[in-house]
């Protein structure tokens, strides 16, 4: 007998990672479902390929009975919790939204669960930025977290939510601490992405500089591609947990731009200015993974390396930008 399709519903498929989880999941031969919020323009480029083999649902962290109802609609097996006010700078300007839909829209998917089918498992998308001010280094399960942005205490009480449920009512909840993931389909607002589209623009002539603010903080950057399989082999366990996933490698922003600029064969230092307006209230300064749990249980590791990962990042965008887009 065949074995019966698995299902899945992402939160945030229109994002980074929702697309390349779709991707991967569709590949695996899920049946996907994805929740999409409302807009007056739908946003789905990053997920252009796949988009005809997945169910869209309307949907919002911030509504839970559209939760209620898309959990009813799609009936999945699993669910990956990836949406997010996913961007630490506006997390200051805009707090209480951050915590709205990154801190207590967890409790509103999870309580969702719980009381359409408590049997679905479910990822939370945990972040490295909960460790901001640690001065453990490297960073792993145990090391105490000390969030550094509004972002970062939301996400904290993500983490601690899903614990709580996983504690209180035996749900299959686990949560992936990734560290900074970064590929051509990373939002332009963050540093990496920022970088490499203003060079390529400098490149063809389009721009003429780069502004950015603190260029001495570190971050433990892998490509989103390769994080999405840690997300799935946490539900394939027999037992839920919390994974720490990054590389166990950190660069500095001025690395980075250094690595972009030299792919295109151009000196940073004539085009990058730094900028105080950019510089944030309260920064992280060095994240790195210490991934061993992951290596063992999951038997997961990065593929794609530092260098790699720039080399595609900035060749993408030359070429979007080539073709005009
Ligand atoms: P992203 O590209 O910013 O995607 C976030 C997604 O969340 C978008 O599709 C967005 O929808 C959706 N969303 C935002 N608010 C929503 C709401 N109220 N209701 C429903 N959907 C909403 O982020 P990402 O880089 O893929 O990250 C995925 C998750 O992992 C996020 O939770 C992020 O905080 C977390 N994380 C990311 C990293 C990283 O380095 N990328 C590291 C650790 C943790 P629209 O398309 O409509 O904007
Ligand atoms: O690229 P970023 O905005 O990413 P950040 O703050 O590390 O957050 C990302 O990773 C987290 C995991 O640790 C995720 F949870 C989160 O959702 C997001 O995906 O900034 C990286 C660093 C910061 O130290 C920032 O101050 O780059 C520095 N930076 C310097 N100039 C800049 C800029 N960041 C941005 N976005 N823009 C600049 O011009």
């Amino acid at each position: 007998m065949k074995p019966k399709q698995k299902s899945a519903l992402i939160t945030g498929i229109c994002g980074q990672d929702g697309s390349y989880l779709a991707d991967f999941l569709l590949a695996k031969g899920y049946r996907i479902f994805g929740l999409e919020r409302r807009a007056s323009k739908k946003n789905r480029e990053n997920i252009s390929a796949s988009m005809h083999n997945v169910t869209f649902l309307s949907g919002d962290l911030l509504d839970e009975a559209s939760l209620v109802h898309a959990l009813k609609k799609a009936k999945p097996d699993e669910v990956y919790n990836l949406a997010a006010q996913s961007f630490v700078g506006d997390s200051w300007p805009q707090p209480v939204y951050t915590g709205e839909v990154t801190g207590l829209g967890v409790t509103r998917i999870l309580e969702a669960v719980r009381q359409v089918n408590p049997k679905i498992k479910f990822y939370q998308a945990s972040s490295s930025e909960m460790f901001g001010g640690s001065k453990e280094s490297p960073q792993n399960e145990k090391t105490h977290f000390y969030p550094r942005s509004p972002y970062g205490v939301a996400k904290l009480y993500g983490h601690w939510i899903t614990i709580n449920y996983r504690e209180s009512y035996g749900m299959f909840a686990a949560s992936g601490i990734l560290f900074n993931h970064e590929s051509p389909r990373r939002g332009m607002e963050f540093v990496t992405r920022k970088i490499t589209h203003r060079a390529a623009e400098i490149k063809l002539g389009l721009a003429k500089e780069l502004r950015l603010g603190n260029l001495d903080a570190k971050r433990d950057w892998g490509f989103a591609g390769d994080y999405v399989e840690a997300m799935w082999l946490m539900l394939q366990q027999d037992t839920p947990g919390d994974y720490v996933i990054g590389t166990g490698i950190t660069h500095s922003v001025r690395e980075f731009v250094e690595a972009a600029f030299a792919h295109l064969k151009l000196d940073w230092k004539k085009y990058v200015k730094v900028d105080k307006t950019l510089l944030r209230p309260a920064d992280v300064h060095l994240l790195l993974a210490d991934a061993r749990r992951a290596h063992k249980e999951l038997k997961w590791k990065p593929k794609v390396g530092f260098q790699e990962l720039v080399q595609m990042m900035v060749d993408a965008d030359v070429e979007r930008l080539a073709r005009g887009q």
